[in-house]
């Protein structure tokens, strides 16, 4: 039987998480999945951890961290604390300001079905057929598909949706990887880990998600996240193509 344990991380949150965690009781009540949610905070000042513990739910954690030190390396440290729990199978990951929306997270649980290997991932991706982005700016639209598909052709992977945070990993695939080694502090998170994954052997399966902007709080998105993420895509390309002239 599967466990899982979906993986929030916030900051400045409090506007959001009350809805995202009312919606996913009411799935885990219909659901066979009893899953468990961890919710990273970066010590929001607006309080997001007090009002998550004040909720008093019982398959809720929080885990407090003392500075906001990006998605990144939130995400690490995440990854890290719930690993210690054996009995989990499986790690989802979404964001708390409602873009990821819960229905999409049973189709992505659905999806693990038709994979064979135990080192998976489940990709949630925009911009596949019946996949959609609703309220974005054509500047943030422009930006994360442009991002995507360089990523796509500098790293060849062969994925819709590189930049994007609702996957769903094995603990076996995150177990293999040496998260240690991993820098990326903003969104590149994303990029770096459907590349180590793949480089680790993982077997990947894309489902179609609708992202909704969200409607309270603000974005954390900066040029300086953005450019992290052309940097790292562009020096790991370069590192790819010498690999493969190398082995010729
Ligand atoms: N713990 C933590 N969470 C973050 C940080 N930056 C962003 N997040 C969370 O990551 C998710 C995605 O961030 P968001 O600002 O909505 O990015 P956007 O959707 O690309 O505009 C949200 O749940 C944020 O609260 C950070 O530095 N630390
Ligand atoms: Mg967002």
């Amino acid at each position: 039987m599967k466990k899982f344990v979906v993986l929030i991380p916030t900051y400045n949150e409090s506007l959001s998480i009350e809805d995202l965690l009312e919606k996913l009781r009411i799935f885990r009540g219909e659901s066979i999945y009893k899953f468990d949610v961890v919710v990273i905070d970066d010590s929001s000042p607006d309080k997001t951890a007090e009002i998550v513990e004040g909720l008093l739910i019982p398959w809720v954690k929080v885990m407090r961290r003392s500075r906001k030190d990006g998605l990144g390396a939130a995400y690490r440290a995440g990854f890290s604390e719930v690993l210690q729990n054996k009995n989990y199978t499986h790690v989802a990951t979404m964001d708390a300001d409602g873009s990821h929306r819960v229905e999409d997270l049973s189709a992505m649980i659905a999806a693990l079905e038709g994979l064979n290997s135990s080192k998976t991932v489940v990709m949630g991706v925009r911009w596949m057929p019946g996949g959609r982005v609703t309220n974005w700016s054509r500047f943030r639209k422009l930006l994360s598909l442009s991002g995507t598909r360089y990523a796509k052709l500098a790293l060849g992977l062969k994925l819709d949706d590189l930049t994007g945070g609702f996957r769903i990993y094995s603990s076996e695939l995150l177990n293999s990887l040496n998260l240690k080694t991993m820098h990326a502090t903003g969104y590149c998170f994303q990029i770096e880990m459907a590349l180590i994954s793949k480089e680790a052997g993982a077997e990947f399966i894309q489902v179609p998600i609708t992202f909704v902007e969200r409607n309270f709080g603000s974005s954390k998105m900066t040029a300086g996240i953005a450019f992290e993420a052309f940097r790292y895509v562009t020096k790991a390309g370069f590192e790819r193509v010498l690999r493969m002239n190398i082995r010729r």
